[in-house]
């Protein structure tokens, strides 16, 4: 049962990260069924499972977004249910104070809640057709990341090196400057008090099936999904310190 300060906290969540042109409030209200019931809730992808293709298949995309996003949400729900008082906190402040939850939950909440704000960022910085960087966005990434040709290659070699599962993002730090920034497992660096811009996720589960072992091929074709408009919006937002996840 959702108790007014966690249904709050609910809404507040989708508040944070309505930047991109998604769910009104109430379809985002009905949308929270295939994880466990708690505050946190898992949105349904913004576009149908195989937009995507062919560079990410839908088997992929159901599996990614049904399966292993929906179980970190079911994942937090159960840590709530035993700590609720993690509720009175902001996901975004919880990410960045971990080292003040118990140990109890510590690192389940860093790995679940980590896996939720990363995967709700990356199905929003997707789609098909996804354009290219503007304005001052593209001044930025030319300044700070020499221009989209090294960014991308910059980014595909991070990406490439990461060992086992992690991410590879591009930061946006409070100046507005932008990085190449990888971390392992579900780590996000909004834990570490920066703000992402967006980033691949480089688990085998978000190319495996279509890609097996060729993860320098997937993070190739990614680029052709990036969704350049939501990036631009998530730039503004950073730049204006309204971004969370
Ligand atoms: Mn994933």
């Amino acid at each position: 049962m959702l108790s007014r300060r966690n249904a709050m906290f609910a809404a507040s969540g989708f508040i944070a990260i309505a930047l991109a042109p998604r769910l009104s409030f109430a379809e985002a209200a009905t949308a929270t069924t295939s994880a466990a019931v708690g505050p946190f809730s898992l949105e349904p992808l913004p576009y149908p499972a195989n937009a995507l293709e062919p560079f990410i298949d839908a088997r992929t995309m159901e599996l990614h977004h049904d399966q292993h996003h929906a179980a970190y949400v079911s994942n937090l729900n159960a840590i709530v249910k035993d700590h609720p008082q993690i509720v009175d906190m902001a996901p975004l402040d919880l990410l960045e104070n971990l080292a003040s939850l118990p140990d109890s939950i510590r690192t389940g909440v860093r790995n679940n809640l980590g896996g939720h704000a990363n995967h709700t960022m990356f199905w929003t910085v997707m789609k098909a057709g996804g354009g290219k960087p503007s304005g001052q966005l593209a001044a930025a990434i030319d300044r700070d990341l020499g221009g989209m040709e090294m960014l991308t290659s910059d980014f595909n070699e991070a990406g490439g090196r990461v060992f086992g599962s992690g991410w590879v993002f591009v930061t946006v730090a409070p100046d507005g400057k932008l990085a190449i920034e990888t971390r392992p497992n579900q780590d996000s660096p909004l834990m570490d008090g920066k703000r992402v811009l967006f980033g691949n996720d480089v688990w085998e589960h978000a190319y495996y099936l279509n890609y097996q072992n060729r993860r320098a091929d997937y993070l190739k074709a990614w680029w052709n999904v990036a969704n350049w408009t939501e990036i631009g919006n998530r730039y503004a937002a950073a730049r204006a310190g309204t971004l969370a996840f």
